[in-house]
Formats: structure tokens, sequence, C-alpha cells
């Protein structure tokens, strides 16, 4: 007891020191991040014991058949005793009466689909998701004492989360991201309480998606045909990670711009653009005159709706530069035809809107760009809206317009983590709410949550993770935890713990 009273002084004193210099105020929340809503924290500190399990309670309606459960189990005991071996050690021992033995997990639910793919809805409805989320909130309450022990604290905690869409762009065209690159990512993303990766696979500079319907996409598309693409195995296996962390994997194939790379292999796709009265030899967007180009979207979008399992798929629908189409003799006859006049935006809308019908026939539902929106192209009640575009207030007004349009909607513009600045710039990140803009409390519910962006015309292997991590936290906070958690203080003092838990 003396011993251990010396040791505490000795704690109290560096924590002093730290103090005065300002270096580090310890929260009243831990390093708990993101904030869960409702914790409370006591003085009361138990050890974790050396024989300690994560168990199945009894009567729990999901167990040992429900592999999400199991692999968390087991990836998360691992991760809170840093994979060290104890077998043996526990066996003989007896454990103290101050040391937990069992973390017990009850799930209630009685209809609970356990194994199944994580969707918009089940983040607040599926037990075994929320489970996961809640091992994660276990193991980063967890911390050593001054002799090494693991330990944790009496604790009470009820949390959900704030928006149902928290999500992660990464984009593997301007750079090819190798698969154990995205799958670290899936794993930092889990530990911020993520739950969508949106995949932007493809787009003008590569096109490392292996497509099995139409492989010389990716044959003449890709940077490299073998080393720089996603195998249908490929594919897969960061599907299945990702699930297992309960995390969606959304695709987006962004049509009819930014698809130079689509025409290396799919010749007729991209329109020919014109110097004068002859063809210059480059190619714009999409050729959206020509049915062969309907037939291959249709046949093209039957193989991605079966490859990936998400409810969702994105469709783009970005920046779509008219000069070509302006060039065109055939399109400018096709103009006259359908009467759109010189209005090119008219026929964008009119390859976004059969595009649409035909992703409809997959049954998916779609995510789109902003300005397909703002083209005005008839959208199902159910699309979401991409806002990304703009200065704050621009896109508060563009989030205003989407909602009393009746749209679900999803923020980004001010999370475009590809941006850097000097300084500590997460404090911008961290500020933005998606729900503030002039609104009714029935538009404020339509927006269903964000995305942090990390564009990658400037980032590969080497720098994606100090440039997403941890300024994608602050957004991960924004998305999880209550509207009104917005100390800087506080959130600076639980993310540089959170930050070097993310760097072990
Ligand atoms: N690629 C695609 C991009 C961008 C977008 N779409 C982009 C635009 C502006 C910035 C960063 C990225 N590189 N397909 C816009 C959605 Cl600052």
């Amino acid at each position: 007891f003396a011993l251990k009273q010396r040791a505490n002084f000795g704690v109290v004193f560096i924590y002093r020191l730290l103090y005065q210099t300002g270096l580090y105020v310890p929260s009243r929340f831990g390093s708990l991040w993101p904030l869960p809503q409702k914790v409370k924290i006591s003085q009361d500190s138990f050890k974790l014991g050396s024989s300690f399990r994560i168990v199945d309670g009894k009567g729990s309606s999901a167990g040992s058949s429900c592999n999400i459960l199991q692999n968390a189990y087991r990836r998360y005991y691992e991760y809170i005793f840093g994979g060290a071996k104890r077998q043996g050690l526990g066996k003989n021992r007896r454990s103290a009466p101050s040391e937990l033995t069992e973390l017990r997990v009850y799930i209630t639910s009685a209809d609970s689909e356990c194994d199944g793919y994580p969707s918009v809805k089940s983040d607040e409805s599926c037990e075994s998701l929320l489970f996961l989320v809640g091992l994660e909130t276990f193991s980063q309450l967890v911390y050593e004492d001054e002799y090494g022990a693991k330990s944790i604290n009496a604790t009470a905690i009820s949390d959900f989360p704030r928006f149902a869409h928290r999500g992660i762009l990464l984009d593997t065209s301007r750079h090819f991201l190798p698969v154990k690159v995205i799958l670290a990512n899936l794993e930092t993303m889990a530990m911020n309480k993520f739950n969508v990766f949106h995949w932007h696979i493809v787009d003008d500079p590569s096109f490392p998606y292996l497509s099995r319907t139409f492989p010389q996409l990716s044959q003449q598309g890709s940077y490299h045909p073998y080393t720089h693409v996603y195998t249908p195995a490929d594919v897969k296996m960061v599907i299945e990670f990702a699930r297992l962390r309960g995390i969606r994997v959304v695709p987006e194939f962004d049509t009819p711009g930014h698809t130079q790379s689509w025409g290396k292999g799919q010749p007729d796709l991209l329109t020919p653009c014109y110097s004068g009265a002859t063809p210059s030899g480059t190619f714009g967007p999409v050729n959206p005159i020509l049915n062969t180009t309907y037939d291959f979207m249709a046949q093209f979008f039957k193989e991605i709706s079966s490859v990936f399992p998400d409810g969702y798929v994105h469709l783009g629908g970005d920046e779509v530069d008219f000069t070509c189409w302006k060039s065109n003799p055939d399109i400018q006859k096709f103009m006259d035809a359908q009467g759109f006049g010189k209005d090119y935006s008219k026929l964008e809308s009119f390859y976004i809107q059969k595009l649409l019908n035909i992703v409809t026939t997959t049954k998916k539902g779609y995510i789109i760009w902003q300005e397909v929106f703002d083209n005005g192209v008839t959208l199902k009640p159910d699309t979401i809206i991409h806002v990304w575009k703009g200065n704050q207030q621009q896109y508060q007004s563009e989030m205003a317009k989407v909602t009393s349009s009746g749209y679900h909607t999803l923020l980004s513009t001010p999370w475009y983590l590809n941006r850097i600045s000097y300084g500590q710039d997460w404090h911008a990140i961290y500020k933005a709410d998606p729900q503030d803009f002039n609104g009714t409390e029935k538009q404020k519910a339509l927006v269903i949550g964000g995305e942090a962006c990390l564009w990658g015309e400037f980032v590969d292997a080497t720098n994606l993770t100090p440039r997403l991590w941890p300024r994608a936290s602050a957004v991960g906070e924004r998305l999880w935890s209550s509207k009104d958690v917005t100390d800087l203080n506080d959130a600076f003092n639980r993310l540089s713990v959170h930050r070097c838990r993310m760097v072990e």
C-alpha cells in the first residue's frame, strides 16, 4: 500500500508538471474518441485479470455462430493486450477480488441477423454492429496503471450515433493504393466509428477495377495490368474486412465526366472531340448520343450490383466539361433534334436520366454529386445528394435547397482533407456542422451525415495515413457525438491520446 501511494504520488507529480507547462490536461472523459452520447467515468479502478476473456453472455441471442462477434472478440483481445500470449499464466492463478475476469456480451434482440452486411438502417438497429462500436469504446477505456497492469475504471455509457452515414472517400485512380493500405485505413476508420468506405475506385488517370465482363477496361486503362489492379478476390477481401468492422463499401463509378481511362479499353464509349471539321484524336466525356453507350452501362452496372453487396452505388456526375461536346457536329445535330438548344446541361441530364433508369433496374439506390441535382434531373425520392462545392455560405444554402426539395443529403465541402495548411487545421474541420443551415427541423432530419474526402492527386501509400489522420477523427466526432460536443480544448486532450492509440 505504501509503495502504491508513493507511486501514485509520483504520477500525480508528473501530471502537475505537465499541467503547469500547459502540455496535458486530463479530460474527465479520459481519452474516449469520438465522445459517446452519455459517459460517466468513476474513480473506482479495476485490473483486467490475467485470465481476462471476452465471452458470450448466458442467454445472449447471438453467440458462437456469429462471425462478426467472434472475430471482434479475438481482434480486440489482441488489441488490448498487445497480442501477447497470456495462455498458461491465467490457468492456475486465482484472480484477486478487484480483478475483472470477463467481459460478457449480451445480444438481446430476438431476430438478430448477426452476420449480414451492414446497411444504412442497421447502424442504429443491429445489435451486433452496435456491439462493435461498444467494444471499441471499451478498449479505449483500458489504460496501464503505474505498474503497467491493464486497468479500467467503473464506467457507465449509453451511446448511439448522431448521423447514420459517416464516411471516408479514398481515391484509387490518381494513385493506386495497395490493398493492405486500404485495409489499414478500414482499421483506423473502425477506431473512429466511421461506417462507410466510399471507394472512388476509377477516374481519368487510371482504371484499376478488374471487371469480369469487360476485362479490357483495366487491361488497357490501369497503370499496370497485373500489379495495379483490384482483382475480384481483392475486392472481396476489402468488402469482408470492412463487414467485420461494421463498415459498408460504397463504390463510385463516376460518369459521364472523369472517364478518360474508360476510353482506353472501351472503344466508342467516349465522345470524339473535333478541331474544326475533323476529329482531333482526343476524347471528352462519355458519348451520350449512342445506344451502344447505354448497352455498355447496363451490362457494366449489372456486374457492379452483384460484386458490391451494399444497397447503394455512387454514380458521380460531377464536373462535366462541355468543351468536347460543343466541338462535335454529331452531338450538335442531336442537341437540335432533341430541342436542347445550346444548353449542354440538358444533354448531361439526358445522359444521367438514362443511367439512373438503368441502375434502378439493378435494385440499388444511388448517391450522386450535387451537380446532378443542380441541373434539375428527375431523381427517385430516396436519392442521396452529395454536397461538395463552394465556400461555407454556398454549401449551407445548397444544403437548404436540397433538403427543401425533400432529398437526403451528405456533406463533404468542409472536409476535403487532401487540402492542407500550416497549423492546427483540424479546428475548422471540427467546427463544421452538417445541420448548420437555414431550414426547418424536417429539413435537418434529411441530413444523413457526411464524408471526409481524400482525393488522390498528391496522395499515395507513402503519405496517406498522416494526411488523413488524425484530422479525419475530427469529422468522426462531428458525425458521431452530440451536436453540443464543441469544446476544442477537451477535444485536443482526448485527440492527442487517441492519436497515440492509432499510431500504436
Ligand atoms: N475528382 C473527382 C476530383 C474532384 C472531384 N471529383 C475534386 C474537386 C476539387 C477538389 C478536390 C477534388 N479530384 N472525380 C469533385 C467531387 Cl479541391
